[in-house]
């Protein structure tokens, strides 16, 4: 029995086309810098989103219907059914990865023996669904954040109780994570924080969440994971407060603890725009510390002040990101679409036209980036705004070998220093322009 009845599988039908139902730019086997654009962008469909949230928010009930034909939702019948529909969807699509918190899969129960029972139960039954087609997981998680046992945190918790249940979720996470072929394991410190620091001991928090950590890449390597850890830093909500504030603060704090060889990044859109920073700024630092591992596709509102979690359809961001993701030579993780659907968009079609619109906007991304790159004036910009330090003075710095008084008796000969390079941002920006609409 199909859920998405009357949908057919998706085409690609190029950006004439009219037909809502159709994809305008995302053609799987086009070939972009020696790649197909399948290969570039391994598109994943996150669970959470797509096939539990059905449009509750803090004032109002669901609007869609999500029981996709169970009888009665929170069930395992239930569980299995968004199974079903979750796999029609994607191979509709085309998508060949999805993402998974455990508590997505199965209703939780108030044991956790039973629930892990159930996660059993319905691993097994989506390895069957798998088989035969392409699909996998890209990456799974442990949600650390509902249950009001976490009120606290889950690493950073107060209470040691509380801690082992975090630990337990983790390692059952990891193994079905493993089950389902993952390529990677992401930590999102939902309530890794504070509220005040009148009840924090933040230095105590943060060495029991990196104990936590390195328990999670003893055991996960223990069991064959071989993918990558990622944490995915956001810098607030739930907490006032969260400790993996942005890309930098994140890389910081696991190298203080010596995690950096198991972890990268997974970025999201819109957490990097929570921080105050752009999404190509926290891309970007990631990739310089060589940790630039996956990415949660999606948008937000500037006008809001929170994570909203839009499909992508900003064309310049996408682009901005794809450059970043074609300058680090790729992924090893992939675009989840961490989007939900807005909530008065509550019909099955908007479900497609969201994955469409958000598959269509990388995949002009990709397009635009590949494009900026081969036109080549951007980086022969930025080369010739570094150009003072090929001199043999520049090349000593570079290479640690002058002093201060070196420096300043340079100084002091020159006795003034002409004014560096414009830094012609409107002139890039014109050129950028020209390559997007072109
Ligand atoms: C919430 C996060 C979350 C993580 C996975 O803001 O985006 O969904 O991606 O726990
Ligand atoms: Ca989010
Ligand atoms: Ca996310």
């Amino acid at each position: 029995m199909t859920v998405f009845k009357d949908i057919p599988v998706i085409p690609y039908e190029g950006p004439e086309s009219k037909n809502p139902l159709a994809f305008k730019y995302y053609d799987k086997d086009r070939v972009i810098c020696g790649k197909k654009m399948s290969e570039h962008l391994p598109f994943a469909m996150a669970w959470w989103h797509n096939l539990c949230a059905a449009g509750t928010d803090m004032f109002g009930r669901d609007t869609a219907d999500k029981s996709f034909g169970a009888p009665e939702k929170g069930t395992m019948e239930h569980a299995k059914a968004k199974v079903d529909a979750g796999f029609e969807f994607m191979e509709k699509l085309g998508i060949e990865y999805f993402c998974f918190h455990d508590v997505d899969l199965v209703p939780e129960a108030d044991d956790i023996n039973v629930t892990n029972q159930r996660l059993d139960e319905i691993s097994d039954y989506i390895l069957e669904k798998m088989k035969g087609t392409n699909i996998r997981c890209l990456w799974g998680t442990a949600n650390m954040f509902s249950n009001p046992r976490f009120m606290n945190g889950a690493g950073s918790t107060n209470s040691v109780d509380v801690y082992t249940f975090a630990a337990a979720q983790i390692k059952k996470a990891l193994d079905l994570t493993v089950k389902l072929g993952g390529r990677g394991y992401v930590f999102w410190g939902g309530r890794e924080g504070y509220e005040t620091l009148l009840n924090t001991d933040v230095k105590f928090e943060q060495e029991n969440i990196a104990n936590l950590m390195h328990m999670a890449v003893d055991y996960g390597r223990s069991i064959g994971f071989t993918g990558d850890f990622y944490i995915e830093p956001k810098p607030k909500e739930p907490m006032k407060h969260q400790y993996d504030f942005d890309a930098a603060t994140a890389i910081g704090f696991l190298r203080q603890y010596g995690l950096d060889k198991d972890f990268k990044m997974n970025i999201e859109a819109n957490h990097a725009t929570l921080a105050g920073h752009t999404f190509q700024h926290d891309l970007r630092i990631s990739a310089i510390n060589g940790m630039l591992g996956s990415i949660d596709a999606n948008q937000g509102d500037t006008l809001l002040g929170w994570d909203t979690d839009e499909f992508p359809f900003d064309v310049y961001e996408a682009t901005k990101c794809m450059y970043e993701v074609l300058k680090n030579g790729g992924l090893t993780g992939g675009f989840n679409f961490d989007s939900k659907n807005r909530r008065p968009s509550y019909t099955a079609e908007d479900m497609f036209y969201a994955f469409i619109l958000g598959m269509d906007t990388f995949a002009l991304g990709l397009i635009k980036a590949a494009e900026l790159i081969e036109d080549g004036r951007i980086d022969a910009f930025i080369e010739e705004r570094y150009s003072s330090w090929n001199s043999e003075l520049g090349q000593k710095i570079r290479r640690h070998e002058t002093t201060l008084e070196e420096l300043a008796a340079h100084a002091a000969e020159l006795g003034n220093a002409k004014l560096p390079g414009s830094g012609r941002q409107e002139y890039l920006e014109s050129i950028f322009n020209s390559v997007l609409f072109k």
